[in-house]
């Protein structure tokens, strides 16, 4: 008898190999400071699962530096072992984490699924012999599907949607992809419980899933297609729970692509926020309309407010895909800036992507915008191009029409994501100083550490300090 069925695993991150040069402050996660978030697919399929009376476990090994917790949390030869990989940084901790389970029980059934190796698809299985069946988009459905296959001992996978698997004579089979995903609305409650260790990560709760606009540098669009947003009600329930459990002391983290996809319905949320008084961040786009409620957000407890502007330059915006009405977006970032120069309680930290195609031009426009609007904080990333991105396949061409260059490296290549020269203007180097200035120019100190704080432990009475010195730290 198996102590549990199905086993839920979140990788380490960044053990197995180390990126051979840092960059700005955020595509490397810092030194001695671990990223402490629940992984929240996980949580999403153990819940899922345990509704429908399976036994599962979580193990995270997000803050560990070896997976012996694996092999001893193994049990009893569970059914299916499932690794969750959300980004290039976990891959290769992946792949270990299926070694050591197909190790430890070479009959249990190794899944794996997640943003960064769903879209990988069928690349995934020339790296590893470890792994049986890959889930290529999200997770619940499939996974309470390939549960009834194995508890019935059964082997005809090929009535699951979205998976890919090696059959009996080892050759691959991908099933049909017909989406099939949750209502989040009707899903029972997120067991938060279960993630061990719970407290010690950032709360919070899913606002929606999925994203309506299809920026050529992310995968939400291929991987989640529609937009689901949770009823304000069931938002509310689910504050209510998690506020139980964390209490009104940590900063709350609001789940989603671009928070408040309807105007109406972010507001609504904003205010159930509000009455709970409690601290909170989430990401909108720039042209969102809740930028004109900045005061009102605000005034409802919105702490760090994250906008994914990306660029100031109205070519690279639609180089990306980003806005078809670059001017008026623009204009709209502008205006969010301007609302949050007179209010203290809010800290505005906007996002920047040097991207392909950047000249001497379109950064000055980028460095004009933050002169003349300045904000609390900036996020100046070189572009990752992951895998199932638009630009994966446009790649090609910005290498003819701007002199863009892939950077091949051990680090990247292993993880299948990729950092690139952008532009014949620009040297890789260049990018990656001039990211990290840029952060250092338009943030202010202690807004670019507040704005990162609720990424990690937020009970570690160090944080505040390590932070504040890895904002200087050398190259
Ligand atoms: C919120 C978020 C964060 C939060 C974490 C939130 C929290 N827990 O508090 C923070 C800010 C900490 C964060 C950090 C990082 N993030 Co992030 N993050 C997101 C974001 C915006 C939303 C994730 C979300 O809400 N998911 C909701 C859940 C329900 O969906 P899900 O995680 O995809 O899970 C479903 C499926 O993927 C699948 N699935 C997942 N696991 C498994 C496992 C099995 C076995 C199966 C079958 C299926 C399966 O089923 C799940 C349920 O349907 C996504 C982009 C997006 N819109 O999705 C980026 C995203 C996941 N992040 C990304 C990155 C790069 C990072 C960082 C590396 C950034 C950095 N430089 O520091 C770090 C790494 C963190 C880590 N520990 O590895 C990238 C990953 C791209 C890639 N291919 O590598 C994404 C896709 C954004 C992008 N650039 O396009 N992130």
């Amino acid at each position: 008898m198996a102590d549990y069925d199905i086993l839920l695993v979140n990788p380490p991150v960044m053990i197995e190999n180390k990126p051979e040069f840092e960059a700005s402050g955020v595509i490397f996660l810092i030194d001695d400071i671990q990223i402490s978030a629940i992984n929240p697919g996980i949580l999403s399929i153990d819940s899922y699962l345990k509704s429908h009376s399976i036994n599962t476990k979580i193990i995270d090994l997000s803050n560990d530096n070896d997976y012996s917790a694996l092999s001893e949390e193994m049990g009893n030869e569970p059914k299916m072992v499932g690794v969750s990989c959300n980004s290039a940084f976990s891959y290769m901790e992946t792949l270990e984490s299926l070694r050591v389970a197909k190790e430890v029980y070479p009959l249990t059934v190794t899944v794996a699924g997640g943003q960064h190796i769903g879209m990988l698809g069928k690349r995934i299985f020339m790296d590893t012999d470890d792994l049986d069946v890959l889930v290529t988009h999200e997770g619940e459905i499939p996974m309470l599907k390939l549960y009834g296959v194995c508890a019935r001992n059964g082997i005809d996978l090929c009535d699951i949607k979205g998976i890919i698997f090696r059959d009996g004579r080892g050759s691959m089979r991908e099933t049909p992809l017909q989406i099939e995903t949750v209502d989040i609305n009707d899903m029972s409650p997120l067991d938060y419980e279960s993630y061990p260790n719970f407290r010690d990560f950032t709360p919070y709760v899913e606002e929606s899933r999925g994203c309506p606009y299809r920026c050529e540098f992310c995968t939400n669009y291929q991987m989640m297609r529609k937009v689901r947003t949770k009823r304000p009600e069931i938002f509310a329930e689910e504050l209510e729970r998690v506020i139980t459990l964390w209490g009104s002391e940590p900063m709350y983290a609001i789940l989603t692509s671009s928070f408040g996809v309807s105007y109406e319905d972010g507001l609504e949320k904003s205010r159930i926020i509000g009455k709970k008084g409690i601290k909170w961040t989430t990401e909108f786009r720039a042209d969102s309309q809740l930028g004109e409620a900045f005061e009102e957000l605000s005034e409802n407890g919105l702490s760090v407010c994250n906008i994914g502007f990306e660029s100031a330059n109205e070519d690279i915006l639609q180089t990306m895909r980003k806005t078809r009405e670059p001017k008026a977006y623009i204009e709209a970032m502008r205006r969010i800036a301007q609302k949050s120069s007179n209010i203290k309680d809010t800290i505005l930290r906007v996002n920047f992507i040097f991207y392909p195609g950047e000249t001497p031009r379109t950064l000055k426009d980028n460095i004009r915008f933050l002169i003349e609007n300045p904000v609390d904080s900036v996020t100046y990333t070189p572009l990752v191009i992951y895998p199932g991105t638009e630009i994966e396949s446009n790649f090609r061409r910005y290498e003819q029409d701007f002199g863009s260059e892939i950077k091949h490296t051990q680090f990247w290549d292993s993880r299948h994501a990729h950092l690139c020269k952008p532009s014949r203007f620009f040297s890789f180097e260049e990018m990656l100083y001039l990211c990290r200035s840029m952060e250092k120019l338009f943030s202010t100190d202690e807004a670019w550490v507040q704005s990162r704080e609720y990424y990690y432990n937020q009970r570690d009475p160090e944080l505040h300090n390590r932070l504040t010195k890895s904002r200087y730290k050398l190259m």
